[in-house]
Parts: structure tokens; sequence; C-alpha cells
């Protein structure tokens, strides 16, 4: 053994002329504070007691030592350890005394006798530099790692080498190595200096460098070290503050000879590299003027993907759930989730028909979702890549949530049979601020999904932009750091360390169940897209990259030196695999009608009937028994545990919903509850989420109870209705829009027998989530035949509380429904309404009464077909006197009511009514109070659009037959560029064919949604019921 040799040799004397020349050479005049004149070398046989035999058994002895200390009497540790230090002839050993072994202490103590207290000193000093020493590496190791392929740009963007690092580019070139050490020793930052690198250190038991030996010569410390940390893969890990993960890390990385392949191993990886790169090849053949965004530059993807999952499958995942950008997708459908290659060749084809609605974008955005064996493990997996807007990154929350959703269905509480795998570029991945809020996701109770793991495909550039421009940290990964994941570094170029850090990663996500990142640092060998000239804007990396040989003719080359395989092997892999893709191509050419069907990431199985159709085009009643919102109503107003202490402020709540209970009556809260807790009994699983949900914004929900005198103890009485009843989840989110939002959306693309809602914290809070909104939840079905039931609370209203928290801005979700303004549908269909709402893109509804709130609600689930749901919610209705319904209204056979037409005495004589005003939500209240107070019950009637799209042409024509003689206005209390005008009335105006005017009667436009003065907001108010209910007002503009 090399560290035997090199303390035999110490163990050689050295005379004292020697020894003092050697400090004199080195040592700067004041290195450190604590710096001692050293003697690394003792003249042992300068040792009174020693003769020519004796010097063998000392020898053996000390080789025994070193291997470890404990196996030699105490006597010969403090000798060896004096010898080591440096203790001059005749002053290292001395007579055994009792200490504790170990013990430097006592050690120190013991020295004294012989006057070596310095060298103890030193001894410790030494020791505690090599331990900096190993530590630095640790931290700073991946700074100097070789982990560019291209050798021209530092993976950290920095060509400096960490300062505490003992290293040389070049790794072994002793001249650069003298040249680093020196500096280090001029610099006196640890005080070593070159005649120790012969020197044996015991190992801290914080590294695995030394394998079986727990003490190495400095020269092979610091060789280790250079091994492990910085060749073709750099390890970030030392922020993690758990121990055992860190040593966990340390010892995947550290221990010597860990990174080993059989032949076998070596032969498929070169496998995948072959389909990985003949795929983009043929593809490039086939399509050359295409854009496909291939692979070229990181061809590593595939086989590094496919090494996570066989690792993962090994380790009892069966479903892995994926999201990634447009680079390799293509690549990752066909040889990751293997998509049939027909299917895949036959998107090119410009022919080829649609056979069903959606935007048919297979080839950078659809979906997939596929089951098959793993041939690596021969289990079952199920791997399904999610559908993608070009946002990039916005995907990372939705997959999120839709991997939560299949462990919640499948009982798998702790990631063991579900996970996910999220690629990313670096530009997006530094850039994007969902990739940091879906992090932050990671570890909540309610919304972990037990580790995720991230790929991401560091191609060194972004579009045309080089990542010095793109960020500011060093690597495109730090943002990981914040939720303690490690992240490996990898150069691309090297198959065998990614694969071993893609091991890795799935091992330690298996272990820790926590998410952790591999970067592939590579190149993009062509422009962003196929067409694009790279040499514009990136003229130096381009040359580079022209001379780059590819990964795997140099991964070939390499096996086939070493004689894993033999060249016809790897002639022979690569034919195959070209014939493979001929044939599929020949076959794509029958492909002449694109199923956008095939393509559906998350297919509902048993809910639409085979040929994907509605089993109904019907809606039951949404209405219950006396006696189940009775016992909602009474579980909603009680604590269902015993000992149980709730805050006297909620036993007042409590006992107020008891006494509409008992009166037979609903507030909002209760409306809420007997919705949730029908459904729950029905088997449906309900999922609320969203900031402070839990007890609601405006303390009005209180849905989960804390005990007063016990922390963490609470109570959540939805989950206490029934004995067989669905799961209710409510869970307070984190505080994000983007990410949270995408999260429930993923949830509620899992299944369509679960109501999912995300409710905001004020509704103004929707547009930090805008990208989902826009993306997702609005096109979703039209572009990925992918129905979504999400629904979503947005509080909403005018109250004088200023321009914040006032507007949901409803006027954007109206501006983005799908309803023709001009076109009036054939109202005599049969089933119009639900044909209305299955055509539509999402339905968008504001409630005057708590009774249609809960109504729509049952409806969403008993709808034979899922859409998302944009719900404008009430702040001062959740508490108004008159915002009541009674169970009346909620009993079997009432349904929810598009409409709520006039039925007070305007309606009784309809003939005499001079002006029909429609309105929505709160502005009702406001209105019938005005009218009440102007005695104007006879002349104007009101009518409620409670659900604004799709709109109920129907219904509103039969109310302005109803009143032939009335004029009709629309009032809103938003501006007038806001709220709903602009939706409502041209579509009024269709009803009645253009037939009258529709008047305003509402603010003027304005920029921002509401006035911040209380007193501005009361005149406008007024004016706008001025206006509402002048007969007179609109008298100039006929
Ligand atoms: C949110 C968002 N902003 C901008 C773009 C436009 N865009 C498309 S690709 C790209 C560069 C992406 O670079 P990177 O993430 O490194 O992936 P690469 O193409 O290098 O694989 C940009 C800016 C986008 N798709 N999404
Ligand atoms: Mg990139």
């Amino acid at each position: 053994m090399f560290h035997l040799r090199t303390c035999a040799a110490k163990l050689r004397p050295l005379t004292a002329s020697q020894t003092v020349k050697t400090f004199s050479q080195n040592r700067p005049a004041a290195a450190r504070t604590f710096g001692q004149i050293r003697s690394y070398t003792a003249p042992v046989a300068a040792e009174p007691f020693l003769s020519g035999t004796s010097s063998n058994y000392v020898e053996e002895m000390y080789y025994a030592w070193l291997e470890n200390p404990k196996s030699v009497h105490k006597s010969w540790d403090i000798f060896f350890r004096n010898t080591n230090a440096g203790a001059p002839p005749g002053t290292a050993y001395q007579s055994p005394l009792p200490l504790s072994p170990g013990s430097l202490s006592a050690l120190a103590r013991a020295q004294p006798l012989v006057g070596a207290q310095p060298n103890v000193d030193k001894l410790v000093e030494d020791h505690l530099a090599v331990q900096s020493l190993i530590r630095a590496y640790q931290i700073r190791g991946h700074h100097v790692a070789q982990l560019d392929p291209l050798g021209i740009l530092d993976a950290d963007l920095d060509s400096s080498v960490p300062a505490d690092i003992i290293s040389s580019t070049d790794k072994l070139d002793l001249a650069v190595f003298k040249e680093r050490l020196r500096m280090l020793t001029v610099g006196g930052f640890y005080g070593l200096d070159e005649s120790d690198l012969d020197k044996v250190f015991h190992l801290p038991t914080t590294t695995f460098i030394g394998g079986q030996e727990s003490a190495l010569p400095l020269r092979e410390i610091i060789r280790r070290l250079e091994m492990a940390y910085c060749q073709h893969i750099g390890v970030e890990f030392m922020f993690i503050n758990d121990l055992e993960q860190c040593q966990w890390i340390r010892q995947k990385f550290e221990t010597p000879g860990i990174m080993q392949f059989t032949n076998e191993e070596k032969r498929t990886l070169l496998a995948r590299l072959v389909r990985s790169t003949r795929f983009e090849e043929f593809l490039q053949r086939k399509w050359s003027s295409e854009k496909r965004f291939g692979l070229e530059g990181c061809e590593v993807l595939i086989p590094a993907l496919k090494t996570i999952i066989d690792k993962s499958s090994e380790n009892g995942v069966d479903y892995v759930i994926m999201g990634m950008p447009h680079r390799g997708r293509l690549n990752v459908l066909a040889n990751v989730i293997r998509k049939e290659l027909e299917q895949i060749f036959c998107q090119f084809d410009s022919k080829l028909e649609a056979a069903d609605e959606g935007s048919g974008d297979v080839k950078y955005h659809l979906g997939m979702y596929h089951r098959r064996i793993n041939r690596v493990t021969d289990r079952n997996i199920t791997l399904s890549l999610v559908a993608n807007p070009s946002h990039l990154e916005a995907a990372d929350p939705v997959v999120m949530g839709k991997t939560k959703a299949e462990q919640f269905y499948c009982g798998d509480t702790e990631g063991k049979k579900v996970m996910s795998i999220l690629l990313h570029g670096d530009a997006a991945f530094a850039g994007q601020g969902i990739v940091y809020e879906t992090f932050h996701l990671s570890d909540l109770p309610s919304y972990t999904t037990h580790g995720t793991v991230h790929v991401v495909v560091n191609n060194q550039i972004g579009f045309t932009t080089d990542p010095r421009m793109a960020r500011s940290s060093p690597y495109p990964t730090d943002v990981a750091r914040v939720v303690n994941a490690p992240i490996f570094h990898v150069n691309s170029d090297d198959p065998e360390a990614v694969m071993y850090v893609c091991k890795v990663a799935a091992e330690w996500r298996s272990t820790f169940h926590k998410d952790v990142v591999v970067d592939l640092v590579c190149y993009r060998r062509n422009g962003h897209n196929e067409m694009d000239e790279p040499m514009f804007t990136q003229p130096l990396m381009y040359k580079q990259i022209r001379k780059q040989k590819p990964v795997l003719q140099k991964y070939a080359e390499l096996l086939v030196s070493q004689g894993v395989v033999n060249q016809p092997e790897y002639e022979e892999e690569i034919s195959k695999y070209d014939k493979i893709c001929e044939e599929a191509f020949a076959r794509s050419k029958d492909e002449k009608i694109l199923h956008i069907k095939h393509w559906l990431d998350s297919p509902w199985p048993g809910f639409f009937t085979l040929d994907g159709q509605p089993r109904s085009m019907s809606c039951p009643s949404t209405g219950l028994t006396e006696d189940i919102l009775a016992h909602i109503g009474n579980v909603a107003s009680s604590v269902p545990v015993e000992n149980f202490t709730i805050h006297g402020g909620l036993s007042r709540i409590l006992k107020t919903r008891g006494e509409l209970v008992k009166n037979r009556t609903v507030d909002w809260a209760l409306a809420e509850y007997m919705a949730f807790g029908s459904l729950l009994k029905e088997g449906i699983h309900i999922r609320l989420s969203g900031q402070d949900v839990e007890r609601g914004t405006f303390s009005h929900r209180h849905h989960v109870l804390h005990d007063q005198n016990v922390d963490k103890r609470t109570c959540i009485p939805m989950n206490h209705l029934w004995p067989n009843q669905a799961p209710y989840t409510v869970c307070n989110s984190s505080l994000s829009e983007y990410g949270v939002l995408g999260f429930e959306l993923g949830f509620a693309m899992a299944s369509p027998n679960a109501l999912v809602l995300w409710e905001a914290q004020f509704g103004d809070f929707h547009n930090t989530a805008q990208c989902i909104i826009d993306q997702f939840i609005c096109p979703g079905q039209a572009k990925w035949v992918r129905q979504n039931g999400i629904v979503l609370l947005l509080p909403h209203g005018m109250e004088g509380m200023g321009p914040e928290h006032s507007s949901a801005r409803p006027e954007r979700f109206l501006q983005m429904c799908n309803d023709d303004p001009d076109v009036l549908p054939n109202l005599e269909e049969a089933n119009f309404d639900i044909n209305q709402l299955y055509d539509c893109n999402w339905v968008v509804v504001n409630c005057s009464t708590p009774g249609n709130f809960f109504h729509v609600l049952r409806r969403q689930i008993l709808l034979p077909f899922r859409k998302p749901l944009i719900i404008f919610t009430p702040k001062s209705l959740l508490r108004h006197p008159e915002a009541r319904t009674s169970f009346d209204e909620m009993l079997p056979g009432t349904h929810f009511q598009r409409v709520i037409p006039e039925d007070g005495p305007a309606a009784h004589n309809p003939e005499n009514v001079k002006r029909l005003l429609f309105c929505t939500g709160k502005v009702y209240y406001d209105l019938t109070r005005e009218r009440k107070a102007r005695s104007m019950v006879e002349q104007v009637a009101i009518t409620r659009i409670e659900q604004l799209s799709p709109f109920p042409f129907d219904l509103l024509l039969q109310e302005v037959q109803k009143y032939p003689g009335a004029e009709l206005a629309w009032c809103q209390e938003e501006h007038k560029n806001q709220g709903y005008y602009d939706y409502v009335k041209p579509r009024l105006r269709t009803t009645i064919s253009r037939a009258k005017p529709v008047w305003y009667a509402g603010r003027d436009p304005a920029a921002a949604p509401a006035t911040g003065n209380k007193k501005t907001h009361l005149t406008e108010l007024q004016r706008l019921l001025d206006t509402a209910f002048d007969l007179d007002a609109f008298k100039n503009f006929s």
C-alpha cells in the first residue's frame, strides 16, 4: 500500500540539520498565529531503545498503528503520535500512563514528561488543517470539477479555483500542483507545505476516502479527494443540515472504487445511447427542415432517465409522472415512454387529419400515458408525460399535483409507489420563479410528493443567451439549495458518471423521500431549433462544438478499447435500431388520422363511454333531503370529538350556525358545508387549498378547529359526517398562487371523482397565477382534449376597501369564454343548458345566494363531464342577513338557478314595469334596498344573472319577453371597462335580436379597480343607484 511505503520511509532517520533546513526553506516568516516549528520526520533510529532487529518490530507496530491506533499499546500510540508530530530522539517515548484512548487532552497531559507539548499542539494543528482541507473539497470541490464537455465555460461561471483547495486543473501535473501548493503555503491558509505530502494523517469520521483505511498520507488524501470531487462529477451537498444525509452522500461519492459498472451495464448504456443518438439522426435525415428541438449534445439524457426509472422501479415505484420542456421531447416519448414510433413519425405528415378537437400539437406539447413492463426489473411500470404549454416550467406544479393525487388515490402515503421526474432547461430553471414556488411545496404535508428527481439539460445556453447574461447564481440549479436538495453536476460526455449520479439520485429519493437534482452539463449541437444559426451569437462556443466528437462515438471507442464490445457488435446495434426506425416510418404512412385522445396524459377510465363521450347529457337535481341537510348542519355547528376546547368566539359562531340550522336556513359558510358534506357522502373526495382556507380569510369557514389547550390538536368536523365517507382535505397553502393553483389543477387532473377547489385570498391575487389560467385552465380541453373540473373561488366585490382586494377581474375571465356574443344558439334544443355547458371552455358564475352557491358546487360533480368553474365569491355577503337560503330551496328537485328572475310585485304586473335591470352578485342587495327606499317595486324589475358563462340566452329571452314595455339596463358596481358589461351587453342584444338598447348603470371607466377613498366610493355607489332608478336617465340617448 502506498501509504505504508511512505510511512516506512518516514521511519528512516533524518539528521537534525536536514530537519532544520526543511523549515527554514519552506516556512513563511509569520505564517499563522498558532504556527510552530514542526518536525514531520522522526529520527526513530536515534531512539536509544531501538536496535537493528527491534526496528523491524517497531515498523510492523507502526503499520498496525496506522491501520488502527487502538490496536497497539497506549504507550506505542503515544510514541507514534509524538514521532509523527516530530518529537526529537529520546523524547517521543514515555512510559505508559492511564489515559482514555484517543483523548488528546489526556495525551497532552502526558507530554510534559518529555517536553513534547508543542508537538501535540502541532499534531492537533496538522490534523485540523487536513480536516479543513477535506471539508474544503466536500464543500467546494465541485468548483474545480471538469464539468463542461466543451472545456470552455466553467459550469459555475467562475474559472478561479477556490483558495482553500489544493488542486490543479491539470490534476497531477506536478509543476502546477507544486505552484498551487506554494501559493497556499505562502498564503498560509493551512500551513501545509510540500514536505507534508507524505505525512500520514488520521481521517475524520466525516470522510469515506479511506475505504478500509483510517489514516492516509496527505498526498493520497488529496488524490482521493480529487478523485471524488474534482473529476466529471461535482457534488453540491454540504449546505444540507442533516448529518445522516451528508454522510450518505459522502459515502456514495468518496468510497474508493465505488463507481463500478459491469460489462452488461456498460453494454446496456451503449445500446441506450445508440437509440437516443440514432433517433435524432433518423428524424434529421427524414425531415431535415422540420423543427424538433433535438437532443444532440445531450443524448445521454435518455439513458439517464432510464437509469432513474430502472432504479426507482427496483425500489418499488410503479408509476412515474414526468414533466418536460421542448428539448428532446420526441426522443423521450420514443425511447423512455416508448410511444410507438409510427405514431411519432406520422406527426411530421402535414396531411394528417384531426379526428377530434384539440390543437394536435403532439410534437412539443401533448402528453402521454403508457403502461409497460420495465425490461430491466421485469416489473410493471406506468409512465405519464404531462401535456404542457410553451411556458417553460409552468408544468412543474401541475406534475406535482397530479403525482400527489395519484399517491392519494392508491394510498401511497410515503411516495413509495408513485413518483415524479421533472426535466428542466438551464436557462428556464434559473430564470422562472415558478421553480422556486414548486420547490417550496415539496416538503409541506398536504403538498409533498415525497421527493422529485429533477434533471436539468444544462446545455449552457438559453435560445441565444449566454448563461453569463442569464443568471446571477453560479449554477442554474442553485434554487434547489433552499430545500436542501443535493445537486449532482455531471459532465455529460462521461456517460458512466451520468449513470452513476442518476443511480444515486434515485436511491436518494427512495431513501430520504426528498428532492434531488441531476445537472447534466452538456452542449447544444445545433441552434435553438434545427433551423437556427447559432454562430450569429455564440461563434466561439460553436467552433468548439463543431470539433466535438459525439458522445456515442467516444463511448463506443472506449468500450471497444476495453474489449467490452467489438466494432462489429457496435455497428450491428446501430443498424438494428435504424431498421426499427425505417420499418416504423413505412408503417407511419398508413396513419391518416390523428387521434388526439391517444395522447392523453390522464385517462379517466369508466367516466366516459368507450368512445370518450359523456354517459348522459343531463344533470340530476342537486337538492338534498331534509335529513341530510339537518345532519350536516348539526355536525357543522358542533365539535364532534370529546374533551376538545375551542375558542369562546368560535363557540358563539357554532351556536349561531346551530340556530340557522334550526330555522332551516343556511348562510354562505353553511351552504358550502352542505355541498361538501353531501359530496363526501357520495364518495367524492374534496380538496380545498389556498392561503388560510382552513379558517377562511374572512373567518367564516372554520373547517379546522384548534384545541385551545393542546398544541397542534385539531379536529375537522367535515371528516366526522358519515361512516364510509370520502376523506376531506382542507389545507392552508404556502403563499403562492402560481405554484398552488398549478398544483391543484394537477390534482384535479388525476380523477374526475373529486371536487378540487383553489381559493384565492382575494380574487385579485389570481393574476400571479395567470399563466396557469391562460395556458391550462382556459384552453386545456381545446388544446389537449383533457377535461378538468377545478373550481376557483375568487373573493370579489367593491366594499370601499380601496383598489387592492376589490376585483377578481371578472372581465378577464369573461373575455376568454368561447361562446359567440353575436350568434343566438338554438334555444329549442333538448338539454340546451347542458349542451351549452358541454361546449364551453369554462363556467363563470357569481352567485347572489348561498343556496345557489351550494347548487353550483354540487352540479360541478353531478354533471357527466368536467369543466373548470370560476366562482366570484362575496365578502360582505358572507354575513349579510338577507343573504340566506331556506332549506326549501335546497330540497330534492331543486337545481342551480342560472338566472334568478324577479319574483316581487313587478313580476306580478309585468306590463307596468318600466325598466328591467339586469345585474349579478352582491350589487343586487344594493339595488333592492334602493328600489324599496324609492318605492319603485312596481316599476323596476331586477333579474340576476347567476351564470354569466355560458350565457343563459334561453332564460333571459323569457325575462325580456315578460316585460314588453320595459327599458333594459345592465347595472354593475365595477367600473365600466371592467366587470361584466362588455361581455353581457352584446349577448343581451343578441338575445333580443338587437330590438332595444341595453343601457348601462354603473361607474365610469377607470384604470384602477376601485377608489381608495371611502367617501368617493359611497358617492360613486349612490350615483350608480341614481342612474339605475332614474327612469329618465337614458332619455337623451334614445
Ligand atoms: C416562460 C417562457 N418564457 C420564454 C419562452 C421562450 N423560450 C423558448 S425556449 C427558450 C430558451 C430556453 O432555454 P433553456 O431553458 O436553457 O432550454 P434549452 O432550449 O436550452 O434546452 C426561451 C426563452 C418560453 N418558452 N417560456
Ligand atoms: Mg439551455
